[in-house]
């Protein structure tokens, strides 16, 4: 015991002093001492909260907002969804904004991201007719943030595609790119003089593989085939907005525009060389997929997707790779078309060689080869998917510095699903340990300019319904205006964001 109090005094002292290091200390008899430090972010670094149109703002038929894909597929295929749930009306910021805003102004963040609804601006989905109730909302909800000095992060693209695009195939026709810049060519001009940042695409990994190879809207389960053809265009559609922005807008608004990625932390199960081969390829098949076409210095795609995918092609008897060539210039434009990376993570995978062959059904799994497990010994979260794994962050963003030559990021996504209630522990220690782990890739030397927490509210979680609960606040659904309560993480956010510094965490856990 006695040596334990020791480290309690020490740590008293060192905890308050100290703004840059953690201690801890341990007495392996008795009792274990745990404290970490008040941990501090420079002064310039920006703190947000995150949210996406499909996911709260309902009002899916109002003032002329057409269908979009999870429109149709949640009515469609109601079960399918986890809960039998859809986003009709979800959070109702449509008509709610005023008051998200006055969360954000109490949490005291300096940016919002959000995503704007393609259905809602342009209900064919062609940029010929211009809703007006769509672009009378976006203004009101731009100018309501401005005039509490939150900066708006804007998406163009969080995954509800209108669903007259989808008819002509989506993401898989090529001519979608041009209806692509038309919408983003629009958003510039109607909103380039209120937005500073854009985010072209969210997660296209996601929507890609779970979209068109999966269960997720539109559903096309055409896993290895479609899901290639929709990264492709996407990339190359991306692209060609980065261009159309530099030569018609970048100059007169002084405008940003990046593209959100996410990355899993892939580590090695093993230290064999197997294993770590296999965690480099998962990387650069969930990330290195959109990453090396736009953030490396040669461009295209990375060398393991191509030699993967084009020697399986060629074993199931494809006269040529499921995985598309870029002509040369698409390269050259895709290259260096972002102004930073968007990077979304959340948790930490296991990576080892697969065992199982490819056999004659195309598949992005099988293309990759690689079996990703999680340890059983990670914390859980309310998703299946979501362990607890703060090294991770750490671990990721060095990753993404040496094999990216360090590119400007910002954290446009990180956060953890709970219980229903208020009393979200869970959440407030995964948020203290999360930015310790960014902190310290930041000492490392990695460009971090800012973090979003995703979400700000509790939304609608695609494919599981309401069932999983991201938000600092909670929304009752079952009350007529939505309610919306503050859970203690926003309170520990907040407190965060307006100091820029961790609070010092204490604790003393007694063993017997
Ligand atoms: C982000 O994606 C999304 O951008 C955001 O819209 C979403 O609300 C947030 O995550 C929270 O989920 O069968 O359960 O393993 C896993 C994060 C599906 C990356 C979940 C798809 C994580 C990719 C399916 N994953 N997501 S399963």
């Amino acid at each position: 015991m006695a040596s334990s109090k020791m480290a309690l005094k020490l740590c008293l002292i060192f905890c308050i002093i100290s703004t840059s290091t953690s201690y801890s200390y341990e007495d392996t008899q008795t009792s274990l001492f745990i404290a970490q430090a008040r941990q501090c972010f420079p002064k310039h670094f920006l703190f947000g909260v995150a949210t996406a149109s499909y996911q709260t703002e309902g009002a899916w038929n109002t003032s002329g907002k057409s269908e979009s894909i999870w429109d149709r597929y949640t009515h469609k295929f109601p079960d399918r969804v986890f809960d039998h749930n859809n986003g009709d009306t979800a959070d109702d910021s449509y008509h709610l904004f005023r008051k998200d805003v006055k969360l954000m102004k109490d949490i005291g963040v300096q940016f919002y991201r959000f995503s704007v609804s393609w259905t809602r601006l342009l209900p064919s989905g062609f940029s010929n007719i211009v809703n007006p109730a769509g672009v009378r909302f976006y203004t009101e909800l731009i100018d309501e943030l401005h005039k509490f000095d939150i900066q708006p992060l804007v998406t163009m693209y969080h995954w509800d595609l209108p669903q007259t695009l989808q008819e002509l195939g989506g993401w898989t026709n090529p001519l979608i790119a041009d209806y692509f810049v038309d919408y983003a060519r629009m958003l510039f001009k109607t909103f380039g003089h209120k937005v500073k940042s854009w985010i072209t695409f969210n997660e296209p990994l996601t929507f890609c593989r779970e979209g068109y190879g999966g269960d997720d809207a539109p559903g096309g389960r055409s896993s290895g085939l479609e899901t290639y053809m929709c990264g492709h265009n996407v990339l190359r559609a991306h692209g060609m907005v980065y261009r159309m922005f530099e030569k018609e807008f970048k100059n007169n608004t002084g405008a940003t525009v990046g593209i959100s990625l996410d990355l899993a932390w892939m580590e090695p199960a093993t230290t064999s060389v197997e294993d770590r081969n296999a965690a480099e390829t998962a990387r650069q098949f969930v990330f290195g997929w959109f990453a090396n076409p736009i953030f490396s210095k040669k461009g295209d795609y990375p060398k393991v997707m191509r030699q993967r995918i084009d020697e399986i092609s060629h074993r199931q008897h494809f006269p040529r790779s499921r995985l598309p060539k870029f002509t040369k210039e698409e390269i050259e434009f895709i290259k260096g078309s972002a102004d930073f990376l968007g990077l979304n993570h959340y948790t930490t995978y296991l990576a080892s060689k697969s065992s199982v062959r490819p056999n004659m059904e195309p598949s992005f799994d099988a293309d990759m080869g690689v079996a990703l497990t999680q340890k059983p010994d990670w914390p859980k979260t309310n998703s299946t998917w979501l362990k607890v794994v703060p090294w991770g962050f750490r671990k990721t963003l060095n990753w993404v510095k040496n094999t990216f030559d360090n590119p400007i990021v910002v954290i446009t996504e990180n956060g953890v699903s709970t219980e229903p209630g208020l009393r979200d522990t869970k959440r407030v220690k995964y948020i203290d340990s999360y930015l310790r782990s960014l902190l310290a890739a930041m000492k490392d030397g990695c460009n971090v300019l800012g973090y979003t927490h995703w979400s700000l509210l509790d939304n609608f979680e695609w494919m599981r319904g309401y069932s999983e609960r991201f938000g600092l606040y909670e929304v009752d659904y079952t009350s007529p205006n939505k309610t919306r309560s503050p859970r203690l993480s926003a309170t520990f956010y907040s407190k965060i964001v307006r100091s820029k510094c961790i609070p010092a965490q204490k604790k003393l856990i007694f063993k017997p």
